[in-house]
């Protein structure tokens, strides 16, 4: 067993899709071992997302993080981190495979509903930054 962090973002909790976000994390064999609606702080995502600190789109970023609450997730499953990201898609919702949460829910690469760990290490960092009780 695995355990990876995920987000359902601004845009996504806006419009209504964390029910069926979740309904399919539950759907594709994930156990939620952790859920909390949460306002992130500029302090949280500018750590968050440190690694693309020099990106051009970091500012614009930052206030999309901003701008909604979010929910934020900790998932299970076997191979949950790939899982998780085959199960997003594409980081472009008009790249992402059909079906996939970001095409389904996505509206463009800035705004693309889902959040997920790409690899064991972030996984580990973002569960225990977020989730400490969980780490
Ligand atoms: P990922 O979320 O699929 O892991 P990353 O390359 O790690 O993709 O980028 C982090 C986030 O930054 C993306 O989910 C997306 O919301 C945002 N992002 C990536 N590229 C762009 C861009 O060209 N313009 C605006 N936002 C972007
Ligand atoms: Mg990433």
């Amino acid at each position: 067993m695995e355990n990876t962090f995920a987000i359902i973002k601004p845009d996504a909790v806006k419009a209504g899709y964390s029910g069926k976000i979740i309904d399919r994390i539950e759907h594709e064999g994930f156990t939620i071992l952790g859920m909390k609606k949460v306002q992130l702080t500029k302090a949280q995502v500018e750590h968050f997302y440190a690694i693309h600190k020099a990106r051009s789109f970091f500012g614009e970023m930052v206030d999309f993080m901003l701008s909604g609450p979010v929910i934020i997730m900790v998932l299970q499953r076997e191979n949950a981190i790939k899982a998780w990201r085959d199960l997003m898609g594409a980081t472009d919702p008009a790249k992402a495979e059909p079906n996939t949460l970001r095409k389904l829910y996505g509206a463009n690469v800035g705004s693309n509903a889902t959040h997920g760990s790409d690899a064991p290490e972030t996984a580990r960092e973002e569960v225990a930054y977020f989730f400490p009780e969980l780490a």
